[in-house]
């Protein structure tokens, strides 16, 4: 048995452990209420207004869509415009708004990551809001490690957990895994070129290779569950092929606090701790960007 199946606290059950350690990644179906993504998603809904009203300023639209619901209103806005308006704005946002920090603090997700951890986690500071809007090739995630973000970084394991705001699906661009990759070194990667995001990508003959070893697991989500992985099980997401529906979706990280905080990254913060529970940093501190409560 590995490491990580000794640590007793946590919500996780044993098989789900087990999926975890033996596919690289575990599936929990509907972790999160909607009532729960409500705070950020009234956070994003609030930037993709300021997205309307410059929109609307520099002429690219005549109608902000104000009743345009969630799921929707960025495909509309972007309707008719090309990858190039739309790729001004980013194609994941990591920014300090409200709604973010207690989405990161939340005990369910916690409670989950310290199944696989133990109890004292750090929140990474590499998070990202991901609007992928139908069509905009940018919105599309070449085959990729995280850990080819953060190659030279002494944390291990770096979990992510991936959580869709609206349901994610193969016809708007749901995660894809290639299940027990993730016992693999880092492998050879470039930036990805096409789409000019720059993504790192791993080298054609080496997906083909784990694809023809290991398959490909195509993995539709409910809004709010949560897929947790990995930082080196592989994994991408297609564009968005639907209509009219944005794939939004977080991706969160959780490591052990004895590890590299990664600070050429940003500023992360103490998420959960029995040993220093007065050091967990609190929605200020984490708007100071503190990582950790000052001490009394
Ligand atoms: O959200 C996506 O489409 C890709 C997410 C991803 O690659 C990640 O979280 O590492």
């Amino acid at each position: 048995m590995t490491d990580t199946l000794t640590h007793p606290g946590g919500s996780l059950t044993a098989s789900q452990k087990e999926q975890y350690e033996v596919e690289g990644y575990v599936v929990l179906p509907n972790l999160l209420t909607l009532e729960e993504l409500q705070p950020i998603m009234d956070s994003l809904s609030e930037k993709v207004e300021s997205i309307a009203q410059e929109m609307l300023e520099k002429n690219l639209i005549a109608d902000p869509h104000k009743d345009v619901p969630f799921e929707h209103r960025l495909a509309k806005l972007f309707e008719g415009l090309t990858d190039r308006e739309f790729n001004t704005y980013g194609r994941s946002w990591r920014e300090r708004r409200p709604g973010f920090y207690d989405l990161m603090s939340n005990p369910k997700i916690l409670d989950a990551v310290e199944s696989l951890i133990g109890p004292e986690i750090f929140s990474n500071p590499v998070y990202n809001v991901r609007p992928k809007v139908p069509n905009v090739a940018a919105g599309a995630v070449p085959w990729h490690q995280d850990k080819s973000y953060w190659p030279d970084a002494n944390s291990n394991p770096v979990i992510t957990v991936w959580i869709p705001l609206v349901n994610a699906d193969e016809e708007n661009g749901c995660l894809r895994i290639c299940p027990r990759t993730h016992r693999k070194r880092v492998l050879s990667y470039h930036a990805e070129q096409q789409t000019g995001t720059e993504y790192t990508e791993i080298d054609d003959e080496l997906v083909q290779a784990a694809i023809d070893e290991y398959g490909v697991d195509v993995v539709p989500v409910t809004a709010g569950s949560a897929i947790l992985f990995n930082d080196r099980c592989l994994h991408m997401s297609t564009l968005n092929q639907s209509k009219d529906r944005v794939r939004w979706s977080v991706d969160l990280r959780y490591q052990p606090t004895d590890q590299d905080p990664m600070p050429s990254h940003g500023v992360g913060f103490l998420a959960r701790s029995h040993l220093y529970p007065q050091r967990v940093a609190t929605r200020e501190d984490w708007n100071a960007e503190r990582p950790e409560h000052p001490e009394a």
